[in-house]
């Protein structure tokens, strides 16, 4: 019982100042507390919204000086688990849907081609996207439910024209001082996150004295 308890605050505390959302195509949800798990806590299938079996666009808002970003897919009606996306039904293997990119804090947006995955998609596929993001505090999931169509105009205003992924679309302009404001902002939300998990349950306590007790020996 007791790893399981650890878990699951060790969990609560890095979600409680989790930074980034899913915008187009919309999340299933979005709920501070639950970011880290898988479709970050929402289990459920949404309303599918009609996206690009072809090249369509994802949008997400960073909030985190600079973050890793990654897409992938699951097939099934209902996925349940991390694993539902990376085998279809019969085990096939489906590739990642993007794959990992540096973005800065900000809107920004790449485009995926689902239907060029090569697992078989068509017109009228039923899937489910998941955006993995990391800004110096773990993976954090948005999940977004789809129904494929071949011929389907995306609205103007979300066309991705600047894709981030897109090598001369560098969205990282320095990164060694990126990466050396991510590390500083990483640190200070560490302490913050320790703040909290006093605040929510004593084993907090215990973790920060534990945490302190380690700051002095080193
Ligand atoms: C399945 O996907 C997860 C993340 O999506 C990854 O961490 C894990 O290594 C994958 N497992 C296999 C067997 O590929
Ligand atoms: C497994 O499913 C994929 C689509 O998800 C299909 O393209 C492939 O042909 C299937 N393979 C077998 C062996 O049934
Ligand atoms: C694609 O599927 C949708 C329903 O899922 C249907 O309305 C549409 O006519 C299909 N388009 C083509 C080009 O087959
Ligand atoms: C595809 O969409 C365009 C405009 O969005 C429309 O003119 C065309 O008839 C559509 N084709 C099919 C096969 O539905
Ligand atoms: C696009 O328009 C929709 C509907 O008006 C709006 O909700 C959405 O925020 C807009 N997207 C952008 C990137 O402005
Ligand atoms: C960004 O990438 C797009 C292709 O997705 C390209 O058309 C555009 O010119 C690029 N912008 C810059 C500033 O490189
Ligand atoms: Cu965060």
């Amino acid at each position: 019982m007791l790893p399981d308890l650890a878990l699951v605050i060790a969990l609560g505390a890095s979600a409680a100042l989790a930074h980034f959302t899913l915008d187009y195509p919309t999340s299933r949800g979005f709920d501070d507390n639950n970011e880290p798990q898988f479709c970050g806590g929402f289990t459920n299938v949404e309303t599918r919204q009609p996206f690009s079996l072809g090249s369509g666009p994802v949008w997400i808002d960073s909030h985190h000086t600079l973050a890793t970003v990654d897409a992938f897919l699951s097939v099934s009606v209902d996925p349940t688990s991390f694993n539902d996306f990376n085998t279809t039904s019969n085990g096939t293997t489906i590739p990642m849907v993007t794959n990992f990119f540096q973005v800065n804090e900000g809107e920004h947006c790449w485009n995926v081609n689902l239907g060029a995955l090569g697992i078989g998609l068509t017109n009228g596929s039923l899937v489910t996207l998941q955006i993995q993001y990391n800004g110096g505090d773990g993976n954090l999931y948005q999940c977004t439910d789809l129904v494929l169509l071949s011929n389907y105009t995306v609205p103007s205003n979300w066309t991705c024209t600047v894709d981030a992924t897109v090598a001369g679309n560098a969205t990282v302009s320095s990164s060694a001082s990126a990466t050396s404001s991510a590390a500083a902002a990483s640190t200070s939300k560490s302490a913050a996150m320790a703040v909290a998990d006093l605040q929510v349950d004593g084993w907090g306590l215990l973790g920060l004295a534990a945490g302190v007790a380690g700051l002095a020996v080193l």
